[in-house]
């Protein structure tokens, strides 16, 4: 029986607006899982995915995710259900996805690096009728991922483990055991999937990306990078995020009949003979992992003579990076600025070298509809930052199940708001200058401050407290958060390490514990009474260039500064 609450918390297109994608021949009609059909009919014996422990033709794929759907009907897991999908790079999350596509149910797609607290929100929020993980007691740190999931979140029924399974957990291998399900195709216009945002103010929120909509956001990167059946996609990303799932990623893998090689190593030592042995073409990187593997070509003894193109978004990329890349890899470089909401904007290879380097291009579809505004909501001229609004055939409507928020996320007519400043150049190119959202991107990976404050809130030690994002060399940013200890603790004692522990200990996921601790008695408030983040930041990042130098003289504003 179809699950009514899935159509309850999504918001469709206006009737008008669907019309037109339809026409435009944006939305084909086509379901997620008619994709890896039609690929299979094209490419057949062809290797689609391949991991170091597997590989699977196209047609192998298809009929895994055929068995493997007729697995999860037989759990009872039905058409419009959620299932959190919490795998690492592995040729079984294509074969899970393709699997809960073909049956009309709703990948949740979860971090490896989410820890229990991050997986009970995502069952809770989604509704989750099952969790498939690599077993609960194999949390890689923190506490069990599962440990109390069914009692915390009774809608959750089944817990199905990829690798050895535990008592009570279904292995996953015993789903493909089944005659391929034959059954109905789910509606293209629905929701196929969940992504989780990074959050613009408070918690993460869950993003519906629908068959029409995600199927056109893959075939449009595939042909924007050009994608053929030549192609060696290398997924080094965690495949649950959008960047290497559909941007082309694996999705657009599939419908280029490209072959996706997955890996869970991303360091040059490891991956550069893996790209040497596999023939890889194209990847899709974080400007971290951009800066090491640029790096590195000139130590590591590989031949990186396959790859053609490196996509690099996710966060601010580097001027330097960006002219360093394609010498030192020997490929093109394709800035990407995109988010799990939807819209994409990228440079094109034959875009001019200068673009290149210091843009982050332009909305890959026509029908993408942007606006820079400035404060007053008015758009700006061309030349002046202002905040990105968009609306488009594959930017959400509204979260899930989040009519509240939904209604500050988005203007009257139906523009996201995206949080992010941009500048708008003459020839159309966009430039990410800042954002006005309250959100950390470390590296990529993005961090809701208040996530984290709840959490350190919770530790006895602390009395209040602030969480920033400061400046990093490396990362771009660092988590920083500004500590007001509890009456009669030891402020010495407030370490990062300390704090690290206690959010390990929450089971969060590592990349929110801070880098940066420090300890105030209060902090700088704006006019209107707010605490002052802008100051906070300034202060972590002149705090951190004090305490970290400590062979260097403290320069004359540092040493009038009170820190
Ligand atoms: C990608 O998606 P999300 O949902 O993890 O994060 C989106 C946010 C953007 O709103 C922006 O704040 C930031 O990440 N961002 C960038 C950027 N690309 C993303 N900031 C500066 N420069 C860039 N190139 O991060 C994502 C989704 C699909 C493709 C690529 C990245």
């Amino acid at each position: 029986m179809p699950n009514s609450t899935v159509a309850e918390g999504f918001v469709p297109w206006p009737a008008g607006f669907a019309e037109r994608y339809r026409a435009a021949g944006h939305w084909r009609g086509v379901p997620l899982g008619g994709l890896l059909r039609e690929a299979a009919g094209a490419h057949g014996e062809r290797i689609a995915v391949a991991d170091e422990h597997s590989r699977w033709s196209f047609t192998a794929l298809d009929d895994a995710a055929d068995r493997t759907a007729a697995g999860l009907r037989s759990l009872g897991v039905a058409p419009g259900d959620r299932v959190v999908v919490h795998l690492p790079n592995r040729t079984e999350f294509a074969v899970l996805c393709f699997a809960l596509f073909r049956l009309g149910a709703l990948p949740v797609l979860a971090l490896p690096a989410h820890g229990r607290t991050e997986i009970r929100y995502l069952s809770e929020l989604s509704g989750a009728v099952a969790y498939v993980g690599t077993g609960g007691a194999r949390a890689p740190d923190g506490p069990p991922v599962t440990e109390g999931l069914r009692e915390a979140c009774p809608s959750v029924r089944h817990l199905v483990t990829v690798g050895e399974a535990g008592p009570g957990e279904v292995p996953f291998g015993s789903l493909t055991a089944h005659e391929p399900l034959a059954g109905p195709d789910p509606d293209p216009s629905g929701p196929a999937l969940l992504l989780l945002s990074g959050g613009s103010t408070g918690l993460p929120k869950l993003i519906p990306r629908t068959h029409d909509d995600y199927a056109y956001n893959a075939r449009t990167m595939a042909a924007w990078c050009g994608l053929t059946p030549d192609d060696t996609y290398l997924a080094v990303l965690p495949v649950g995020h959008n960047f290497p799932l559909a941007c082309p990623g694996l999705l657009g893998a599939v419908v280029a009949g490209s072959r996706t090689v997955l890996t869970e190593v991303a360091s040059p030592p490891e991956v550069f003979p893996l790209i040497e042995r596999e023939r890889v073409t194209v990847t899709a990187l974080v400007p971290p992992l951009a800066a090491l593997w640029t790096k590195a070509a000139a130590w590591v003894p590989a031949d990186l003579g396959s790859l053609r193109l490196v996509q690099v978004g996710g966060a601010r990329l580097p001027e330097a990076t960006a002219r360093a890349l394609p010498g030192a890899l020997g490929c093109g470089l394709q800035q990407v600025f995109g988010m799990a909401e939807g819209l994409l904007c990228a440079t094109r290879a034959d875009d001019p070298p200068e673009v290149v380097a210091t843009t982050q291009g332009r909305p890959v579809s026509p029908d993408d509809e942007i606006l820079v505004v400035g404060e007053d909501g008015a758009p700006v001229p061309d030349g002046t930052t202002g905040e990105l609004l968009t609306r488009g055939p594959y930017t959400l409507r509204g979260y899930y199940r989040a009519e509240a928020h939904n209604a500050v996320a988005f203007t009257p007519d139906g523009h996201y708001r995206s949080g992010d400043l941009v500048r708008r150049t003459a020839a159309g190119d966009l430039v990410v200058e800042g954002r006005v959202k309250e959100q950390i991107n470390r590296g990529g990976e993005k961090v809701s401050p208040e996530e984290v404050e709840t959490h350190l809130l919770s530790h006895p030690a602390v009395d209040a407290v602030v969480v920033v994002g400061v400046p990093d060399d490396v990362l771009g940013e660092r988590v920083c958060a500004w500590v007001r200890p509890a009456p009669g603790a030891d402020p010495a004692a407030l370490t990062a390490p300390v704090l690290a522990d206690h959010l390990r200990a929450a089971g969060l996921a590592a990349f929110k514990r801070p880098d940066q601790v420090e300890t105030a008695g209060g902090w700088p408030v704006t006019g209107v009474g707010k605490v002052d983040r802008r100051a906070l930041t300034a202060r972590g990042a002149e705090r951190s260039r004090t305490t970290h130098r400590p062979h260097q003289p403290p320069s004359k504003a540092e040493r009038r500064s009170p820190a």
